[in-house]
């Protein structure tokens, strides 16, 4: 079998504002600076908290006229889930989805012209309607997406940097799934890589790491909270605080895939703990974000005190 080798990937460590020279931003970029400058003025305005929260994967393409794309697993439920906890909003579309039910399971046909919700759902459903449509009169939720990495960083930076004068009132919680490899666009072949020449080897630049100029120039004030995700259970304690040592920000929530919905191990500069659910809260569909948020929600409450102190 013969392989196409793609150009070489480097061990470099690609400086995070030359990922931003390099690569041409998202054409949907401004259209969504403008949607957060709104936001953010608004809810600054009335003295409110601002939560970035960043959820689901972002994918890497091969080639620049894009057929194919590296993803990863994650199916942005830990963000969707934590956007609910702070308003109570529980729960909302994701319940409703094809992967878990489908809406449709809920209507039912009264005629030929009208459907209706099933009775056996109404009331779960009557309150999620409640909720979400509070969310949406008081405009407290703003979604965002992003697919690719680049869409995903230079969001993070428009975003980070327009919320920066909220100062210690803004929390960042950095769940999503970043790819840590990807090719440079100059790097990458222009068309569809052909199948016709065997088998296919990868080489792939390491992503800049995006955490230290976001705590360090972006948000130097702000609450951050990011995620560390690992498969073995030994590493996970370490390379969190690793990761906390390294980029100095406030918390590192570590998990792991396979528990990831049951258990995760919060790592502070001077803590360390778990937060679990028991057999008890798990027959009863408890979701860990409703123990998560809370705790942040404290820690949080203490990050802003303590800047008024000073
Ligand atoms: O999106 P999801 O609910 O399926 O998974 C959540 C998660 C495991 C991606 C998140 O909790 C996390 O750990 N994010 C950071 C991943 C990382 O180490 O880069």
């Amino acid at each position: 079998m013969t392989t196409t080798n793609l150009l070489e990937g480097t061990n470099e460590i690609i400086n995070p504002d030359t990922y931003f020279q390099d690569n041409s931003q998202p054409c949907s970029l401004p259209d969504n600076e403008i949607k957060v400058k709104e936001f953010v003025n608004k809810h600054d305005r009335a003295g409110r908290r601002i939560v970035l929260i960043t959820s689901g994967g972002t994918t890497v393409p091969i080639e620049n006229n894009t057929v194919r794309f590296l993803d990863n697993f994650s199916a942005g439920t830990r963000g969707a889930t934590s956007a609910e906890y702070p308003f109570y909003l529980q729960p909302f579309s994701r319940h409703y989805t094809h992967s878990t039910n489908c809406f449709l399971d809920y209507m039912e046909l009264k005629d030929d012209d009208n459907i209706e919700v099933n009775p056996n759902y109404s009331q779960k459903m009557k309150s999620v309607l409640k909720k979400y449509q509070k969310v949406k009169q008081e405009e407290t939720l703003l979604i965002l997406n992003f697919v690719t990495l680049s869409d995903y960083l230079f969001l993070l930076r428009s975003v980070t940097q327009i919320m920066a004068c909220l100062k210690e009132r803004a929390m960042y919680y950095l769940a999503a799934a970043v790819s840590d490899f990807f090719i440079p666009a100059q790097k990458m072949v222009q068309h569809k890589i052909q199948s016709a020449e065997g088998g296919l080897t990868l080489s792939m630049d390491q992503v800049p790491k995006f955490l230290k100029p976001l705590v360090n120039n972006w948000v130097p004030e702000g609450f951050i909270v990011s995620f560390k995700l690992e498969t073995d259970p030994s590493l996970l304690v370490y390379k969190s605080r690793q990761a906390l040592t390294k980029y100095g920000h406030q918390i590192v929530i570590g998990n792991l895939l396979t528990t990831r919905k049951l258990e995760v191990v919060f790592i502070t500069k001077d803590s360390e703990f778990k937060i679990k659910l028991t057999e008890h809260e798990v027959k009863n569909e408890i979701e860990i974000e409703s123990k998560i948020i809370p705790e942040l929600v404290i820690r949080h409450d203490e990050w802003i005190k303590n800047a008024e102190i000073k």
